[in-house]
């Protein structure tokens, strides 16, 4: 019997943010029902009246209190990734090399392990809007540590729209639903954030990503993080060094296809939610690796772009990404509305060693959260609530205010007082210390010059993307900007393109009726930043990848319990669907259980789906349009499609032409991800598994040509 989760936890209380939860956490067993004030209730469904059919009595303060409290339940969602989900965890540094750049001790000390929560989000959407939808991610991770909280509040992409947090609020009113119908809903597909981009180029190099497969995470475990802006890091000598930080997941970087998006939208709004949830209860933590760049300060004006401009990324291949340590979330909230939900995030929450520069997109972030969180969270207390507290010990003079969860004791509460000690005092050591910046001048509204090259990093982009993820570019900007309604915006983008590169252009403006431009009025520069390619992250493993295994009645039984044995040793998670759901008999007379019925999920839930052999249940399987369905879409989608022995007619009876068994002593045959071998017995053919785990790894086939499979 594998573990399960509370048992995989281990007690309570090894991690320090966990044992202050602990004190928090209600438990309802043996419990009896109370009002909020401890009186015991024994009747809840029927209001107190006079009479069975008389009116209701002010008096039943039980009903009004549980009527009040549901109707003050919900708090204003967050104005930008309202839809999240969340996850605690760990960070451990591997060594102690950044000793020598930082202070902070979480970074530098590989003996400290510091508890972390992290929320994952998309940015336009409403709370209750679906997870695939082409956006930005927010990847946004709170350190519990011992010298206080510190917040990298990221994305997954490393640039950002705009360049000044002053625009920040026309950007999401043009991204957000359009005001007069809001619609549409988690969409950029529409003329007010198009008209936006037209008229803000800055915006260039973040479209092209976000036009890219980086904008359909197929989970945020396969996701990379970004604290996009150039920050500090600071050392015990004062000394300042800029730095980028970016999260790696550990299992590569890989996307949904634009059509899966759509279709999984409706099929399982939570996909991402889901995913992350299942994969920690399973005990498949997601892990990711924490790099930095660094650039000595005397660096500062060495490259070709502000690094003051978060639309600008460093190239890795100019300044490498230096690995820090590992993250690993391994535990799932008790309760989404307690610590998803109220989760503060500051780009301000800062700890010793690590300090801000003069992004002025930063500046404004610095600004906002706090501010955000005041009118979210209704006061100023909400770095009380449990997921917000950090585990270093909070003691100053700030009092009262809404929801005070602290009975401070004493007559004082200013500083300097003598009546109280003292306390708090200010300390000498282990403390905040700004960074001692020397800055002049003028006070100017004025956008530097230095900021002002908004095509350069886009055409990098755009050279550095394999054939088939400029393919997938080329599709997204046919598809959004075809939903714009209003033509000159359609024909001022292709404009900014041309400028990023003609080719790009061309190819965009014949899609959506634009007369291709003719002129090249700026030759692409030609660079290339090959760790910007999704394609070249690794992507060794087919671990915790979703195995659809379609199954009926007459299936080979042996075979398909050798398969599913298979999968779970390289980590994969196989599931049988049968036309209906409970049991499956097999041809030997055994039993198999169906993990769901077909008609319940959907080939675009699953990473591969494979037909194990037995005549009979090939040909129920070949009168079932869901079972034909799962195979064409994988295949539409370039997923690893597998059959074996009689299943590989499956195969040609769903309309895969062309995929036969493999000949005589040809053992397995894979083509274009479609891997296929001979049934010589009932156990699954040697090589079959690792040959679909190998495809799996890869993600996706994107050598095989689906453009004429009906979607
Ligand atoms: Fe922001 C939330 C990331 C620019 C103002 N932002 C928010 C979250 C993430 C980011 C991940 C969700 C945190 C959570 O899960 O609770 N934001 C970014 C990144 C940016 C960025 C990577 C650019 C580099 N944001 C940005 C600007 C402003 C804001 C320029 C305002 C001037 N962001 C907010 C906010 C939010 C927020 C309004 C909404 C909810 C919240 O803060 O807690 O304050």
């Amino acid at each position: 019997m594998s573990p399960t989760p509370e048992e995989r936890r281990g007690p309570t209380g090894s991690d320090p943010k966990d044992q202050q939860l602990e004190s928090v956490r209600v438990n309802l067993e043996n419990s009896a029902l109370t009002t909020q004030q401890g009186v015991r209730v024994d009747h809840t469904d029927d209001a107190l009246t006079v009479g069975e059919r008389g009116p209701t009595l002010l008096e039943d303060f039980h009903a009004r209190e549980k009527i009040t409290h549901f109707d003050h339940e919900r708090i204003p969602e967050r104005v930008v990734h309202a839809r999240g989900a969340g996850a605690y965890g760990e960070f451990r540094p591997y060594d102690d090399w950044l000793a020598e750049y930082t202070v902070a001790e979480f970074l530098r000390d590989p003996n400290v392990t510091t508890p972390v929560f992290v929320r994952f989000s998309t940015v336009a959407g409403s709370r209750g809007s679906a997870d695939t939808v082409r956006d930005v991610r927010g990847f946004a991770t709170k350190f519990y540590t011992r010298q206080g909280n510190y917040d990298l509040v990221g994305n997954n992409m490393p640039v950002f729209f705009i360049q000044d947090g002053i625009k920040f609020p026309d950007f999401v009113h043009a991204v957000k639903p359009e005001p007069h119908n809001e619609i549409p809903q988690a969409q950029s597909a529409h003329d007010t954030f198009w008209d936006f981009v037209a008229l803000q180029p800055e915006t260039m190099h973040m479209v092209m990503w976000l036009m890219s497969d980086r904008a359909l995470p197929r989970s945020y475990r396969m996701m990379q993080g970004f604290g996009v802006h150039t920050f500090r890091l600071v050392n015990a000598e004062g000394r300042g060094t800029f730095v980028k930080f970016h999260w790696k997941p550990l299992l590569g970087v890989h996307s949904l296809v634009w059509d899966e998006c759509q279709k999984i939208a409706g099929k399982d709004p939570d996909y991402n939610r889901r995913d992350l949830w299942d994969a920690i209860e399973a005990g498949q933590y997601p892990e990711y690796e924490l790099g930095v760049q660094l650039v000595p300060e005397e660096d500062e004006h060495s490259f070709d772009f502000d690094l003051l401009d978060a639309t600008k990324i460093i190239p890795e291949e100019e300044v490498p990404v230096r690995p820090v340590g590992k993250m690993t979330l391994n535990r799932n909230p008790d309760n989404f509305f307690a610590e998803t939900e109220q989760v503060a995030f500051h780009t301000a929450n800062v700890v010793p060693g690590i300090d801000f520069t003069n992004d002025p997109l930063l500046q404004a972030r610095n600004f906002s959260y706090l501010d955000t969180q005041l009118i979210r969270l209704g006061g100023p207390n909400f770095a009380q609530l449990p997921v917000n507290r950090p585990v270093a010990p909070v003691t100053h003079n700030q009092r009262d205010g809404y929801g005070q969860h602290h009975v401070h004791r004493g007559r004082t509460s200013y500083f300097k007082n003598s009546l109280g000690g003292g306390c708090p005092a200010v300390a000498d050591e282990g403390v905040f210390r700004h960074y001692q910046e020397k800055v002049e001048g003028h006070k100017v509204r004025k956008r530097s010059e230095s900021f002002k090259d908004f095509y350069g990093q886009a055409t990098l982009f755009w050279n550095s993307m394999s054939e088939v993820e400029q393919e997938h570019i080329v599709a997204a900007f046919r598809f959004e900007l075809g939903k714009v309604e209003h033509k000159p915006i359609r024909h001022a983008v292709v404009d900014h393109l041309n400028n990023v590169d003609h080719g790009l252009a061309r190819r965009v403006a014949a899609g959506i009726g634009v007369p291709p431009p003719e002129r090249d009025v700026r030759p692409n520069h030609g660079r290339r930043s090959p760790a910007l390619s999704q394609l070249n992250t690794a992507m060794e493993t087919g671990a915790t990848r979703k195995v659809a295994v379609l199954v009926a009645d007459g299936v080979d039984g042996e075979a398909v319990r050798s398969l599913v044995d298979g999968l779970r040793q390289q980590g994969a998670v196989p599931e049988l669907l049968a036309p209906a759901d409970g049991p499956v008999r097999a041809a030997d007379g055994t039993e198999l259980t169906a993990d769901r019925a077909l008609n319940t999920m959907a080939s675009v839930l699953y990473d591969a789906v494979v037909v194990p052999r037995g005549a009979d249940s090939v040909r129920t399987l070949a009168h079932d349009g869901y079972a034909k369905h799962y195979l064409t879409e994988a295949y539409k989608h370039a997923k690893p499609v597998a059959a074996y022995g009689d299943g590989v007619e499956l195969l040609r009876r769903a309309g895969l032409e062309g995929v036969g068994a493999p000949g005589d002593g040809e053992g397995v045959r894979v083509e274009q991800g479609v891997v296929t071998a001979a049934a010589t017995d009932g156990t699954v053919p040697g090589g079959f598994v690792d040959a679909l785990a190998t495809e799996m790894a890869h993600h996706r086939a994107w050598q095989r040509r689906t453009d004429e499979v009906p979607a």
